[in-house]
Protein backbone atom coordinates (compact mmCIF):
# COMPACT_ATOMS: atom_id res chain seq x y z
CA UNK A 1 0.00 0.00 0.00
CA UNK A 2 1.52 3.28 -1.15
CA UNK A 3 0.68 6.15 1.37
CA UNK A 4 1.02 9.66 -0.41
CA UNK A 5 -0.04 13.10 1.13
CA UNK A 6 -3.36 13.82 -0.66
CA UNK A 7 -4.69 17.40 -1.93
CA UNK A 8 -8.78 17.62 -2.76
CA UNK A 9 -8.55 13.60 -3.46
CA UNK A 10 -11.04 11.70 -5.55
CA UNK A 11 -11.65 8.18 -4.56
CA UNK A 12 -10.48 5.53 -7.16
CA UNK A 13 -10.36 1.84 -6.72
CA UNK A 14 -10.72 2.70 -3.38
CA UNK A 15 -7.43 4.57 -3.35
CA UNK A 16 -7.64 8.59 -2.38
CA UNK A 17 -6.12 10.16 -5.47
CA UNK A 18 -4.81 13.90 -5.82
CA UNK A 19 -6.76 16.69 -7.82
CA UNK A 20 -3.81 18.84 -8.51
CA UNK A 21 -5.31 20.20 -11.83
CA UNK A 22 -8.94 21.17 -9.76
CA UNK A 23 -6.61 22.46 -6.49
CA UNK A 24 -4.90 24.23 -8.75
CA UNK A 25 -8.22 25.75 -10.14
CA UNK A 26 -9.61 26.45 -6.60
CA UNK A 27 -6.88 28.16 -5.30
CA UNK A 28 -7.00 30.58 -8.92
CA UNK A 29 -10.72 30.98 -8.26
CA UNK A 30 -10.38 32.03 -4.30
CA UNK A 31 -7.27 34.15 -5.59
CA UNK A 32 -8.75 37.72 -5.25
CA UNK A 33 -10.58 37.14 -2.61
CA UNK A 34 -8.08 36.30 -0.57
CA UNK A 35 -5.94 39.54 -2.06
CA UNK A 36 -9.04 41.44 -0.51
CA UNK A 37 -9.34 39.17 2.98
CA UNK A 38 -5.83 40.24 3.53
CA UNK A 39 -6.39 43.81 2.72
CA UNK A 40 -9.62 43.80 4.67
CA UNK A 41 -7.33 42.44 7.79
CA UNK A 42 -4.93 45.02 7.56
CA UNK A 43 -7.24 47.64 7.19
CA UNK A 44 -9.10 46.70 10.37
CA UNK A 45 -8.02 44.67 12.58
CA UNK A 46 -5.94 47.27 14.74
CA UNK A 47 -5.53 44.81 17.93
CA UNK A 48 -3.80 41.61 18.50
CA UNK A 49 -7.02 39.85 19.62
CA UNK A 50 -9.10 40.65 16.35
CA UNK A 51 -6.51 40.27 14.09
CA UNK A 52 -5.02 36.73 15.09
CA UNK A 53 -8.30 34.95 15.29
CA UNK A 54 -11.96 35.06 14.46
CA UNK A 55 -13.29 34.27 17.96
CA UNK A 56 -14.70 38.24 18.19
CA UNK A 57 -16.48 36.66 14.89
CA UNK A 58 -14.92 38.97 12.42
CA UNK A 59 -12.39 38.66 9.61
CA UNK A 60 -8.93 37.76 10.78
CA UNK A 61 -5.47 36.56 9.30
CA UNK A 62 -7.22 33.15 10.26
CA UNK A 63 -10.09 33.84 7.89
CA UNK A 64 -7.66 33.50 5.00
CA UNK A 65 -5.85 31.13 6.13
CA UNK A 66 -8.26 28.80 6.97
CA UNK A 67 -9.46 29.39 3.36
CA UNK A 68 -6.17 28.03 2.07
CA UNK A 69 -6.38 25.08 4.12
CA UNK A 70 -9.77 24.07 2.73
CA UNK A 71 -9.64 24.60 -0.59
CA UNK A 72 -6.00 23.02 -0.77
CA UNK A 73 -7.36 20.00 1.07
CA UNK A 74 -10.49 19.47 -0.06
CA UNK A 75 -13.04 16.93 1.40
CA UNK A 76 -10.64 14.39 2.26
CA UNK A 77 -7.09 15.73 1.55
CA UNK A 78 -4.46 16.07 4.50
CA UNK A 79 -4.32 20.36 4.49
CA UNK A 80 -8.04 20.14 5.69
CA UNK A 81 -7.54 18.65 9.07
CA UNK A 82 -5.24 20.22 11.89
CA UNK A 83 -3.69 16.91 13.18
CA UNK A 84 -2.78 16.33 9.32
CA UNK A 85 -2.10 19.29 7.69
CA UNK A 86 1.54 19.85 7.95
CA UNK A 87 2.79 16.45 6.48
CA UNK A 88 1.71 18.18 3.48
CA UNK A 89 4.41 19.90 2.15
CA UNK A 90 2.34 23.14 0.89
CA UNK A 91 1.56 23.73 4.28
CA UNK A 92 5.27 24.98 5.22
CA UNK A 93 4.76 27.44 2.35
CA UNK A 94 1.48 28.42 3.81
CA UNK A 95 2.67 29.36 6.95
CA UNK A 96 5.62 30.51 5.81
CA UNK A 97 3.33 33.44 4.21
CA UNK A 98 1.55 33.79 7.03
CA UNK A 99 4.26 34.14 9.11
CA UNK A 100 5.08 36.92 6.69
CA UNK A 101 1.97 38.85 6.99
CA UNK A 102 2.02 38.38 10.52
CA UNK A 103 5.05 40.57 10.50
CA UNK A 104 4.01 43.15 8.32
CA UNK A 105 1.02 43.63 10.55
CA UNK A 106 3.19 44.41 13.51
CA UNK A 107 5.29 46.67 11.93
CA UNK A 108 2.21 48.75 11.31
CA UNK A 109 0.83 48.03 14.71
CA UNK A 110 3.73 48.10 16.45
CA UNK A 111 2.49 48.21 19.89
CA UNK A 112 -0.18 45.67 19.56
CA UNK A 113 0.25 42.01 21.10
CA UNK A 114 -0.94 39.74 23.04
CA UNK A 115 -1.53 40.51 26.87
CA UNK A 116 1.09 40.57 29.82
CA UNK A 117 -1.55 39.47 32.29
CA UNK A 118 -4.39 37.08 31.93
CA UNK A 119 -7.11 36.65 34.52
CA UNK A 120 -8.91 33.94 33.26
CA UNK A 121 -5.94 31.52 32.05
CA UNK A 122 -5.90 32.77 28.11
CA UNK A 123 -2.27 32.84 26.53
CA UNK A 124 0.19 35.79 27.46
CA UNK A 125 2.58 36.73 26.22
CA UNK A 126 4.92 34.79 28.63
CA UNK A 127 2.79 31.63 28.04
CA UNK A 128 5.46 28.88 27.26
CA UNK A 129 5.08 27.49 24.21
CA UNK A 130 5.47 23.84 24.17
CA UNK A 131 7.34 22.11 23.12
CA UNK A 132 10.02 24.84 21.45
CA UNK A 133 13.15 24.91 23.55
CA UNK A 134 14.55 28.32 23.31
CA UNK A 135 17.63 26.47 25.58
CA UNK A 136 17.58 23.29 27.63
CA UNK A 137 15.77 24.66 30.64
CA UNK A 138 13.78 27.18 28.50
CA UNK A 139 10.49 27.13 25.91
CA UNK A 140 10.14 30.14 23.87
CA UNK A 141 7.09 32.62 24.78
CA UNK A 142 5.67 34.96 22.24
CA UNK A 143 7.40 37.81 24.30
CA UNK A 144 10.91 36.05 23.29
CA UNK A 145 9.49 35.11 19.57
CA UNK A 146 8.10 38.57 18.97
CA UNK A 147 10.76 39.59 16.40
CA UNK A 148 11.68 37.58 13.57
CA UNK A 149 14.94 38.50 14.14
CA UNK A 150 15.14 36.56 17.07
CA UNK A 151 15.61 33.37 14.41
CA UNK A 152 17.42 35.65 12.05
CA UNK A 153 15.76 36.29 9.69
CA UNK A 154 13.79 39.04 8.42
CA UNK A 155 11.20 40.34 5.27
CA UNK A 156 12.32 42.59 2.18
CA UNK A 157 9.42 45.20 3.15
CA UNK A 158 10.81 45.00 7.23
CA UNK A 159 14.48 46.14 5.92
CA UNK A 160 15.38 49.60 7.16
CA UNK A 161 11.68 50.22 7.21
CA UNK A 162 8.85 52.44 9.04
CA UNK A 163 4.99 52.74 9.79
CA UNK A 164 4.56 54.07 6.87
CA UNK A 165 6.75 52.60 4.75
CA UNK A 166 5.24 49.12 5.17
CA UNK A 167 1.63 50.80 5.19
CA UNK A 168 2.67 51.30 1.45
CA UNK A 169 4.12 48.34 0.56
CA UNK A 170 0.82 46.44 2.14
CA UNK A 171 -1.27 48.65 -0.18
CA UNK A 172 0.90 48.29 -2.89
CA UNK A 173 0.49 44.40 -2.38
CA UNK A 174 -2.40 43.83 -1.22
CA UNK A 175 -4.46 47.22 -1.80
CA UNK A 176 -7.68 47.81 -4.12
CA UNK A 177 -5.44 48.86 -6.58
CA UNK A 178 -2.67 46.52 -6.44
CA UNK A 179 -1.19 44.17 -9.36
CA UNK A 180 -2.70 40.64 -7.39
CA UNK A 181 -6.23 42.49 -6.52
CA UNK A 182 -6.63 43.98 -10.24
CA UNK A 183 -4.97 40.50 -12.18
CA UNK A 184 -7.61 38.21 -10.04
CA UNK A 185 -10.47 40.58 -11.36
CA UNK A 186 -8.84 40.21 -15.21
CA UNK A 187 -8.08 36.13 -14.67
CA UNK A 188 -11.84 35.77 -12.88
CA UNK A 189 -12.77 37.23 -16.24
CA UNK A 190 -10.97 35.26 -18.33
CA UNK A 191 -11.80 32.14 -16.19
CA UNK A 192 -15.63 32.81 -16.30
CA UNK A 193 -15.51 32.83 -20.42
CA UNK A 194 -12.66 30.55 -21.35
CA UNK A 195 -12.24 28.00 -18.74
CA UNK A 196 -14.04 24.47 -18.38
CA UNK A 197 -14.20 25.39 -14.49
CA UNK A 198 -15.84 22.77 -12.84
CA UNK A 199 -17.30 25.72 -11.20
CA UNK A 200 -20.26 27.32 -12.77
CA UNK A 201 -20.24 30.61 -10.93
CA UNK A 202 -17.38 32.73 -11.79
CA UNK A 203 -17.76 34.47 -8.08
CA UNK A 204 -17.88 31.03 -6.70
CA UNK A 205 -15.63 31.49 -3.33
CA UNK A 206 -14.68 28.86 -1.62
CA UNK A 207 -15.39 25.00 -1.37
CA UNK A 208 -17.76 24.01 1.80
CA UNK A 209 -16.37 21.04 3.22
CA UNK A 210 -18.41 19.78 5.99
CA UNK A 211 -16.35 17.34 7.14
CA UNK A 212 -13.15 19.39 7.45
CA UNK A 213 -12.12 20.57 10.42
CA UNK A 214 -10.61 23.96 8.96
CA UNK A 215 -13.50 25.60 8.54
CA UNK A 216 -13.96 28.31 5.32
CA UNK A 217 -14.05 31.46 7.82
CA UNK A 218 -13.72 34.11 4.84
CA UNK A 219 -15.66 36.65 6.44
CA UNK A 220 -17.20 39.65 4.74
CA UNK A 221 -18.70 41.34 8.02
CA UNK A 222 -16.49 44.47 8.01
CA UNK A 223 -16.22 47.31 5.45
CA UNK A 224 -12.30 47.30 4.09
CA UNK A 225 -10.82 50.87 4.28
CA UNK A 226 -8.10 51.97 2.27
CA UNK A 227 -4.38 51.84 4.46
CA UNK A 228 -3.96 55.63 3.30
CA UNK A 229 -2.37 56.57 6.50
CA UNK A 230 -0.45 54.50 9.49
CA UNK A 231 -4.00 54.68 11.92
CA UNK A 232 -3.60 56.40 15.23
CA UNK A 233 -3.60 55.16 18.26
CU1 LIG B 1 -2.62 26.47 9.21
Amino acid sequence: MTIETVRNPTVENNVYVSQPVVTNNDMFLVGSDLTNSIYQVFSMSTDYNSFSNIADGENSLESPHGTVHVTVGGENGHMSYVPLAAFDPIFWLHHANVDRLFALWQAIYPDEYLPTISSDGTPTENTELYPFRKTENEYWTSKSARDTKAFGYTYPELVKSSQQSVTAAVNTLYGPMSTAALNGKRKRDLSATNNTSRKEDPDYVCPTTASATYMNTMSVSKSPTPLHTVPSK
